[in-house]
């Protein structure tokens, strides 16, 4: 590696701090090279024909994925690793029953002895980057030094990668220290450490995307909630999509939902045919963060940190999100999917092809399970959506108008209800619940309750979470309206009650007019509910069908609200450090 990329060990920069942490990493760590990562095309190719040789990255068939690559990982480092994740703050109270604690001197002496040597043979790589246009206010940088050459092509697509973002940390003077090393991939010998009070991250011994891309949740989530909170505004688990009407007006929204129920496809969503003629039409801004700030007109400007998708790959298809299939038709990054004999990536959900090899390369047997891994991954750059919106890269953001929340769930909660008022919505979000999916390593399918889709992101006690959420309440406020959905619901057969995907423009088309004061709503236990006809049918849309997704059962709806309480007792009972 040396050979082919400079080396600097301490001139990569004029800020003496970030110098003086490299020098002091790689006394610790004990690289072979340091390279300063300047993010340029040649510095990308040269590391991919690196992984080429030495068989880290595949190429695919350049035919129908020209510029696209399959990485396998460690079978055993496949996921995010919440049981394995810790906020470190002075007073355990500080991270909250919600997270994993421990002592920041225990957590440094822990991580430091695992970092001692751990880079010997290796190239220690220097990776600036900006979380949001790089000349936002509201963005924020930091700089992730990692030993994996794959973290640092993922980072460059990821994130504002490379010199423009270390000329503004060498102007702002402060930047988020990400600490990273590969290590053994030993499941044994991983974790993933957080440090608010210094701005500090440091995760060994996983490759996996949320464990190693530290731009991603661990600074643009666990640390920025924490900064968001004492500066005042809100880093959430959101995507952000922007809604044209045939009148031209757009509305954006922004949505939480956990990992791996459906926030790309609609943040991507393709308008049924109908809106489409008529003139509708979705511009993506993002599909997984939002950071949102109130801005002097009272409402709240966002912004999307990131600037290029992880997104799951089981699923996509051509009818459940086309824009992405286009999308990672080239230059796009996969993990862990399947290859068919002429190489191109595949997955479950993908078409009826049946695949050559699995994700771990052996020849494909249906006995040895999926052929990609259910959290089979690819990355590619937000510009390459066919309906990237060009306001993604605006300094300012864009207004939201709603915030939608929803889980994954096949009873009980309906297609869509309104909250009372932005108090309703706090606690709408705070108790909503999902089955847990195969983004993080666990059992697949239970209900859990997962706060605004941020239990395993929320870098501080989700009490202070709740209060900084409702402290927005203020006179002259113009907050967004506050929404719940649920596409997931099923009947007694086990059927999807609702077909999603494009379909749930006609839930969005009802929540903009709810914004716009258009659209009437009866009070139902939930909270606010379309009345009959609210929510548009169409050709290939029964009333019956809406009617049926928006039904409430009183008994399961009691029932639903008494397990909110329980999960809250027992979750403090449990969990609140003595
Ligand atoms: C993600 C996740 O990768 O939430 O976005 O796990
Ligand atoms: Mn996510």
């Amino acid at each position: 590696m040396s050979a082919v990329l400079k080396t600097e060990a301490s001139t990569g920069t004029s800020l003496a701090a970030l110098a003086a942490w490299v020098q002091e990493v790689a006394a610790l760590t004990q690289p072979d090279a340091v390279h300063w990562c300047d993010g340029s095309d040649a510095e990308n190719r040269k590391l991919l024909e690196m992984m080429q040789a030495d068989g880290s990255l595949i190429p695919l068939n350049p035919g129908t994925h020209p510029g696209c690559w399959l990485h396998r990982s460690h079978p055993d480092d496949v996921a995010r690793v919440e049981h394995l994740t810790f906020v470190c703050t002075r007073e355990a109270t500080a991270a909250g029953a919600n997270n994993h604690w421990m002592a920041p001197a225990e957590a440094h002496a822990k991580m430091d002895a695992l970092f001692a040597g751990c880079m010997r043979g290796r190239t220690l790589y220097v990776v600036p980057y900006c979380m949001g246009p790089i000349d936002s206010p509201l963005a924020r940088c930091g700089v992730e030094i990692t030993d994996s050459p794959y973290v640092v092509v993922n980072m460059r697509i990821m994130t504002r990668m490379g010199t423009p973002a270390l000329r503004r940390i060498e102007q702002e003077g402060t930047f988020v220290r990400g600490l990273h090393s590969l290590g053994e991939l030993d499941p044994e010998r991983r974790f993933i450490m957080h440090f608010p009070e210094e701005l500090t991250i440091k995760s060994y011994g996983s490759g996996y995307g949320g464990n190693a891309l530290l731009g991603k949740k661990c600074h643009a989530l666990r640390l920025a909630s924490w900064q968001a909170r004492e500066e005042g505004w809100l880093a959430e688990h959101m995507l952000i999509l922007g809604i044209e009407n045939p009148q031209g007006e757009v509305h954006y929204i922004a949505a939480a939902f956990p990992s791996a129920c459906g926030k790309t496809n609609l943040a991507m969503l393709v308008p049924p045919q109908a809106y489409r003629e008529a003139g509708w039409k979705v511009w993506t801004v993002g599909d997984d963060i939002c950071w949102m700030r109130p801005g002097p007109d009272g409402k709240l400007w966002a912004i999307n940190p990131e600037a290029g998708y992880f997104g799951v790959a089981p699923g996509t298809s051509a009818r459940s999100n086309p824009n992405a299939l286009t999308m990672i038709q080239r230059d796009t990054i996969y993990t862990n999917v399947a290859l068919t004999a002429d190489k191109q990536p595949w997955w479950e959900g993908l078409d009826d092809r049946v695949p050559a090899l699995d994700w771990r390369g052996r020849v494909y047997d249906p006995a040895n399970g999926p052929a990609a891994h259910p959290n089979a991954r690819f990355t590619v750059s937000a510009r390459q959506c066919p309906s990237w919106s060009p306001r993604s890269e605006d300094a300012g953001g864009v207004p939201i108008s709603a915030i939608v929340f929803g889980g994954r769930r096949a009873s009980t909660i309906p297609l869509v209800f309104e909250a009372r008022d932005w108090a309703h919505g706090v606690f709408v979000g705070a108790t909503m619940a999902s089955e847990t999916t195969a983004a993080a390593t666990g059992q697949v399918g239970l209900v859990r309750r997962d706060p605004m889709a941020m239990k395993p992101f929320c870098g501080y006690d989700f009490a202070e979470y709740f209060a900084h959420w409702l402290s927005f309440d203020t006179a002259g406020a113009q907050l967004p309206k506050i929404f719940h959905v649920n596409w997931f619901r099923k009947d007694a057969e086990g059927n999807f009650l609702w077909p999603g995907f494009g379909e749930n423009l006609r839930v969005l088309e009802w929540i903009i007019d709810r914004v716009e004061g258009r659209a009437e709503a009866r009070d139902a236990g939930p909270g606010l509910m379309p009345v009959e006809g609210g929510i548009r049918a169409g050709e290939d849309m029964s009333a019956a069908t809406i009617e049926r997704a928006l039904q409430v059962d009183a008994g399961d709806w009691e029932r639903e609200f008494a397990d909110q309480t329980l999960s809250w007792g027992q979750a403090r009972k449990t969990a609140v450090p003595a």
